[in-house]
């Protein structure tokens, strides 16, 4: 059911943007995922110039949610299960400031939740190190090449996806079970 009068953004960076696409696209309540870049100063960069880790841009995913259906801290919880927030400018193997750890708030609301879970987690000590996510008011969007578009999805045999975004879209199958899109959908 779509109800696109209720429609919030969620602009969120956690390593390389097939992973986030691949995870966040396949809860009930996400109308659409767009891979892109945002947060550094250059206009309309491109996969290129952000892969040199000088461009001051992320790899983020905007995603779109009906917050009737999944409720923004919900969806932070997905985004915190799905990448490690305790290693400043990297994901793994993926070294760089465009693999930090970052939520690009669209008003006070999203920041307050999101600082606030961020609290929650680091007191429960859900990771050995503290949290490094930054939290800050979303800068402009910029889309990314057609081909980082539903990239897992289109290329599920290549290495990467095979050995870091299917095991990341696997966590979040599991771990929000009761949260999935039906096949239907
Ligand atoms: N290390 C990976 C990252 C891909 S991601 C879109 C690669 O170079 O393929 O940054």
């Amino acid at each position: 059911m779509k109800d696109q009068g209720n429609i919030e953004v969620a602009t969120l960076g956690g390593g390389c943007f097939w992973c986030l696409e691949a995870a966040f696209v396949q809860l009930a309540g996400v109308e659409s995922v767009v891979s892109g870049y945002a947060g550094g100063p250059t206009r309309n960069p491109d996969y290129h110039s952000v892969c040199g880790g000088d461009s001051g841009h992320a790899e983020v995913v905007e995603v779109r949610f009906n917050p009737s259906v999944i409720d923004y801290r919900t969806l932070l919880q997905a985004f915190f299960a799905i990448h490690d927030p305790t290693t400043p400018d990297r994901q793994g193997n993926d070294v760089g400031s465009q693999y930090r750890s970052v939520i690009f708030t669209h008003d006070g609301a999203q920041e307050k939740i999101a600082r606030d879970l961020i609290a929650e987690l680091d007191a429960e000590k859900v990771w050995p190190a503290p949290i490094v996510t930054a939290v800050s008011p979303a800068p402009t969007f910029w889309p990314a090449e057609d081909y980082h578009q539903n990239y897992y999805a289109n290329n599920p045999q290549q290495g990467y996806c095979q050995a870091v975004v299917a095991p990341k879209a696997a966590k979040l199958r599991r771990l929000f079970a009761g949260r999935l899109k039906t096949r239907s959908q």
